[in-house]
């Protein structure tokens, strides 16, 4: 900092433009070690350096230079990632209440655990093994993803265990095994540098992935290349487009088999790879000439000449590729969204070459981690629970009965909640998610909580809104506080270093599965090791041969803070640093046969749609500075000053003939539910369409809809239809206030 001006005092002194202006002063924050750690919240995957002073306490945050992801960047996220650890709402001490909801009563961790096993034996002997249900996140370490797949899996032996990534990427998982044959996206970030055209598919990068978009910006000021931005807003990223095709709600596989039909009809698909490497291309072909552009403009609304013209630019470039995020995901066709965009790469021959791929932009830090170790959907290292091979070689390895897992898996977490209602399921573990903000439809996930005889919430925050429902809270060590591993969207797996303890009486997740374990009988045979390098180890050991993608048998924690992250597969004895930067570049698919399947989308409308009654489209998402539930960004001011309150979108067309005013009040009404918000003019949405971030308690989800994709069983939150009116704005300004929370 000495070249800030000279120190006085423990401050430095800033002196910008006259003298006699007041100096800006910074605080010296004495940092007395710069500690490797990686970025908590979203997938990018950026290598961070905390500060931290002479007493352990972290103060600083800045972005490792020597990082090949984010080369010194970080966004507003991560420059103040360093203030979570003491922000408000942390919780110390376990609490436990009784169903009536009393005061929270402190308990220690023994007294904790030993009655959440008790009530967890309790439930599944009355009710059956699977009566108690298990819903975890995109947001732990991998080795306690591990650790948690073998306690529900083995030892607590619930077959309804899921994560929120059903909310976030199970349409990409499931579009991806379903033209695959196996999970894991095949390219990374420096396809940028290669690719001749590239479409973005409901994915706004610069606020949602802002240092995989500065990647983007500096691959294409090196070299231009066509951007296309499909996306029914004008998003930071559709306004830095080449083409932007605000598409109709809903509808991105009509324009994906109309594309296909252009490239079709006109022969610039590649026959070779085609026939070398896929299967189905007649009925691929036999669908699509259904999407001729003219029929398929009236329903996706771009325009029959652009979809030529797009086609023409993907098809002929020598290398295209197309990134995607919840803009595909999110829909009843979410899954079919993402399968269509394999197909588009596919009939072009751009899988796994520079610059030519089918990349979904994942969402949270480790949503990678949880899908290729936790066991939520399936087995450690994408095993399948209905492959007897992998249940034996799984039940072996951990020491137990094959026969103690199901063959099939089990519900996902929108199917959890109904099987609540229905009193199928009477007990509850959350870890590090928050569905009562998160899921559609507040007021009957409301209900459905308060109907289970035992909720358990594992979080960082004590004051996170699923706590208000919970009847034990254990309080675990965040981020930074522990140590593991975490997959960006580009499978590179980088490290968190613990760079603080943890708060008061928190404890690592990895600690509270390990102590839970050993109340259950088979704890005593499963080994859960003391430490996230052991359970590394072993995780290594399962990811090994069988011509596995998922191989991290080549890595340790120490190499991967050398590399600042490595991307798998990485062998051992691999003789690159770093790792493959693709998947299937010889072409070889995990099929059966190794050729990748070509699959026919007929698409049918079956969305809520705006109508007289509700006239407005609904769409929700995010916004740069805030973090989903605002657990974490709600309390650092640098994040939350910018967007403190729940606000819409909404065009000022559309707003003047209804006599609405910019940063006025409305209710905003669903066949579901109301909630009122206040609503910002932007040319951003148009006419007929709302925007709103869903950071907010009580807010966007109260009036969603969330019908579920019949392959991924992920809710369609971009689409449903709404209606919108006055409100007394006093009122509507007290109730606002309440509501803001943090
Ligand atoms: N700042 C910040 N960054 C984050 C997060 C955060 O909360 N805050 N969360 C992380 C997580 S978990 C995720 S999943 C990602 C999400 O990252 P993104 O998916 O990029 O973010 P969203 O805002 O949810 O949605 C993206 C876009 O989808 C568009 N969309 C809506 N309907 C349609 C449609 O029918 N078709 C198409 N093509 N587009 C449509 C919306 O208009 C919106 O602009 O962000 C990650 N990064
Ligand atoms: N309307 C609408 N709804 C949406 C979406 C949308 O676009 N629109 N997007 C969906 C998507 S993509 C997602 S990913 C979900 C996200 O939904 P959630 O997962 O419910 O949201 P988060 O706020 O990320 O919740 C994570 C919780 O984990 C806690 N936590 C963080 N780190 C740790 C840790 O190390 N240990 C423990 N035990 N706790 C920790 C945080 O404090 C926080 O409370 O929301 C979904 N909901
Ligand atoms: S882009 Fe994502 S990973 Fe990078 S600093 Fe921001 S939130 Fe963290
Ligand atoms: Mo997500």
């Amino acid at each position: 900092m000495t070249h800030c001006g000279a120190s006085d005092k423990g401050y430095q002194f800033m002196l910008f433009g006259r003298k006699d202006r007041k100096p800006i002063r910074i605080v010296e924050k004495e940092i007395a070690e710069w500690k490797y750690t990686t970025c908590g919240y979203c997938s990018t995957g950026c290598s961070i350096e905390v500060g931290v002073n002479n007493e352990g306490r972290a103060v600083a945050t800045r972005g490792h230079a020597g990082a090949d992801v984010n080369r010194g960047k970080l966004c507003i996220k991560g420059i103040f990632e360093h203030e979570l650890f003491e922000a408000p709402g942390r919780g110390d001490m376990p609490l436990m209440r009784d169903k009536t909801y009393q005061p929270w009563q402190e308990a220690g961790w023994d007294t904790a655990m030993d009655h959440m096993a008790s009530e967890i034996k309790r439930i599944q002997s009355t009710y059956g093994r699977d009566s108690f249900a298990i819903i975890s996140t995109g947001q732990l370490l991998t080795e306690e993803f591990y650790s948690l797949g073998k306690l529900a899996r083995g030892c607590i032996g619930t077959n309804n265990y899921d994560g929120n990534t059903t909310l976030c990427m199970a349409s990409a998982v499931s579009g991806y095994k379903r033209s695959f044959g196996s999970d894991g996206p095949p390219g990374c970030y420096e396809d940028f540098e290669h690719t001749e055209c590239l479409i973005a598919w409901g994915s706004n990068l610069p606020e949602q992935h802002p240092i995989i978009y500065w990647r983007l910006k500096e691959a294409m000021e090196k070299r231009k290349f066509p951007l296309i931005v499909v996306d029914p807003r004008v998003t930071m990223l559709a306004q830095f487009a080449d083409i932007h095709l605000p598409v109709t709600p809903g509808t991105d596989v009509v324009l994906l088999n109309s594309l296909m039909h252009v490239i079709l009809d006109e022969g610039l698909e590649d026959r070779d790879y085609i026939n070398a490497h896929t299967n189905g291309i007649e009925e691929v072909e036999a669908c699509v000439r259904d999407y001729d552009p003219t029929t398929a403009a009236r329903i996706c609304g771009i325009d029959e000449d652009t979809i030529r013209v797009v086609a023409r630019l993907y098809a002929k470039a020598g290398a295209a590729m197309s990134i995607w995020t919840m803009g595909i995901n999110q829909s009843t066709h979410g899954s079919d969204g993402v399968v269509g965009i394999n197909n588009l790469n596919l009939i072009t021959g751009n899988i796994g070459k520079p610059g030519g791929t089918s990349l979904s932009i994942t969402g949270q830090c480790n949503a990678m981690g949880t899908r290729e170790w936790s066991s939520c959907s399936g087995l450690p290292g994408y095993r399948a629970l209905e492959k007897p091979k992998d249940r034996k070689e799984i039940a072996d390895f951990w020491g137990i009965d094959e026969s103690f897992f199901p063959e099939k898996r089990g519900l996902t977490e929108t199917d959890i909640f109904p099987a609540i209602e229905t009193g199928q399921i009477k007990g509850l573990w959350l870890v590090a998610t928050n569905p009562i903000t998160s899921m559609p439809q507040t007021s009957r996930i409301k209900k459905t909580l308060e109907k289970l005889d035992f909720l358990v919430v594992q979080d960082a925050y004590q004051d996170v809104e699923s706590a208000h429902f919970a009847h034990l809270y254990l309080p675990a060590a965040v981020w930074a506080e522990k140590e593991g591993v975490f997959t960006n969207t580009e499978r590179r797996v980088n490290i968190v270093r613990q760079v603080v303890e943890p708060i008061g009486n928190t404890k690592p997740d990895f600690w509270i599965f390990k102590e839970l374990a050993k109340r259950f009988p088979n704890g005593e045979k499963i080994h859960f090791p003391d430490t996230p390098a052991e359970a590394f180890e072993e995780m290594k050991q399962l990811s090994k041969g069988d011509k596995r993608t998922l191989d991290i048998s080549g890595m340790s924690h120490e190499k991967i803070e050398a590399a600042k992250g490595i991307q798998w597969p990485f062998r051992e004895g691999s003789e690159s640093e770093k790792g493959d930067p693709r998947l299937y570049s010889d072409g070889v698919f995990q099929t059966a046969d190794g050729k990748a399947n070509l699959i026919p989308l007929p698409f049918t409308d079956n969305n809520e749609r705006p109508c007289e009654d509700y006239p407005f489209w609904l769409n929700s998402g995010r916004v740069v500075e805030h973090f989903h539930t605002r657990t974490r960004t709600g309390k650092i001011g640098n994040c939350n000053k910018f967007s403190p309150t729940p606000y819409m979108e909404m065009n000022p067309d559309a707003a003047k003939e209804m006599g609405i005013a910019h940063q006025s009040y409305v209710r905003i009404v669903s066949r579901r539910g109301d909630s009122v918000v206040m609503v910002q003019l932007t040319q951003r949405v148009p006419r007929n369409m709302v925007f709103i971030p869903f950071h907010f308690y009580d807010c966007v989800n109260r009036v969603s809809l969330g019908l579920l994709d019949p392959h991924s069983r992920q809710p369609a939150f971009k689409q449903c239809a709404i209606r919108i009116e006055h409100v007394d704005q006093e009122l509507a300004a007290t109730l606002n206030v309440e509501r803001r929370g943090y």
